[in-house]
């Protein structure tokens, strides 16, 4: 049985990763941990903070962590708020957990990454596993950077690191914590509530997304994959949909036809067009069976369903 330690669980992904893992390997397994109480309390949270690299090592051991889920960081949009500071958590923070975790016997870890990790120059559709990397946001950087720091620690001290670049991600029971693909969610809630939303992005900024559900299956289908059947020691690309922000509005208002969005682009408009637009999973789909399940009017049905349960259906 797995003794799982999760970071950063409070956050938009731990939230339903956490309780995930709860439900599989029973609440006692999984040490869910953050600097921060969750939101909503939903469940016990340690206090721990990835800089603090003798903590880590004290809870595996108290615990006998023998996973890591490393969620702990700051996303796109926040991070360039602040580059040096995100830089430290990202990447300090992530070879404290690799440390930690070659000195304390940890095996397995797993290190999302994201579809920041892509720039300018990289091929925009249909983005291969193996493209041109140059990144132009902190928070891209410090995940390239880890993707490469991971496949180190894979060969030369045999952990088991496993990664999935997420593309944004959309679910209705937390909240994003300061990216750049944010709008995705908010625009359900303001759609609900308030019947209008102002939108970051320009209308036709296409961007790789995926529903939760889908994220949370693909993570465990990745960590419970046979070891020679991980092939990518850096990350993987996964995809489900890609859309703008035009399209995810004319999906909504089939359930809430007053509806009105208006578009105020600001700085994340910039990294939004850096990134791709949709992404070639080939290598997950052959190492471990990578499949999604929800394209844009499937999540945008189900969103509208648990977001509010009187809507109209169709
Ligand atoms: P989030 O911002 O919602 O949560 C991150 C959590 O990390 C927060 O609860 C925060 O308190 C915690 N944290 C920050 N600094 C910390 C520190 N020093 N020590 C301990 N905890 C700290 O982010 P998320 O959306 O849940 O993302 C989780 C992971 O998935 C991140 O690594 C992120 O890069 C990756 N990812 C997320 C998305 C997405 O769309 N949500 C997409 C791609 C990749
Ligand atoms: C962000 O927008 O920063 C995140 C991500 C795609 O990594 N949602």
């Amino acid at each position: 049985m797995p003794r799982i330690l999760v970071t950063g669980a409070a956050g938009q992904l731990g939230t339903v990763l956490v309780t995930k893992l709860r439900e599989r390997y029973g609440d006692d397994n999984v040490v869910a941990t953050d600097l921060k109480p969750s939101e909503d309390g939903s469940f016990p949270l340690l206090s721990l903070n990835v800089l603090e690299y003798d903590d880590i090592k004290a809870i595996i051991q108290k615990h006998q962590i023998n996973e890591i889920y490393h969620l702990a960081a700051i996303l796109s949009a926040k991070g360039e708020k602040n580059p040096r500071f995100t830089w430290k958590v990202n990447l300090d923070g992530f070879i404290n957990i690799l440390e930690a975790a070659k000195e304390c016997g940890v095996k397995k870890i797993f290190n999302p990454s994201s579809i920041a990790v892509f720039g300018p120059l990289t091929q925009k559709e249909n983005t291969p596993q193996y493209p041109i990397m140059i990144p132009e946001t902190i928070y891209g950087m410090s995940k390239e950077a880890g993707e490469q720091w991971s496949n180190y620690y894979h060969k030369n001290f045999g952990l088991d690191i496993r990664s999935l670049r997420y593309p944004g991600l959309i679910g209705y029971d937390s909240l994003p914590g300061g990216g750049t693909t944010d709008y995705a969610v908010e625009i359900f809630h303001a759609a609900i509530k308030e019947k209008q939303y102002t939108c970051f992005l320009n209308p036709d900024t296409i961007l790789p997304m995926m529903y939760m559900p889908d994220a949370i299956r693909a993570t465990l289908e990745l960590m419970e994959a046979p070891a020679e059947n991980i092939r990518v020691r850096t990350s993987y690309n996964i995809a489900a949909m890609s859309f703008s922000p035009w399209e995810i509005y004319q999906e909504i208002k089939k359930y809430i036809p007053e509806f009105t969005i208006n578009y105020k682009p600001d700085f994340r408009e910039k990294i939004a067009r850096s990134w791709v637009e949709s992404i070639d999973d080939t290598s997950a789909r052959n190492d471990w069976n990578w499949k999604e399940e929800y394209n844009l009017s499937k999540m945008v049905e189900e969103m509208i369903f648990h977001l509010s349960p009187s809507a109209k259906l169709r």
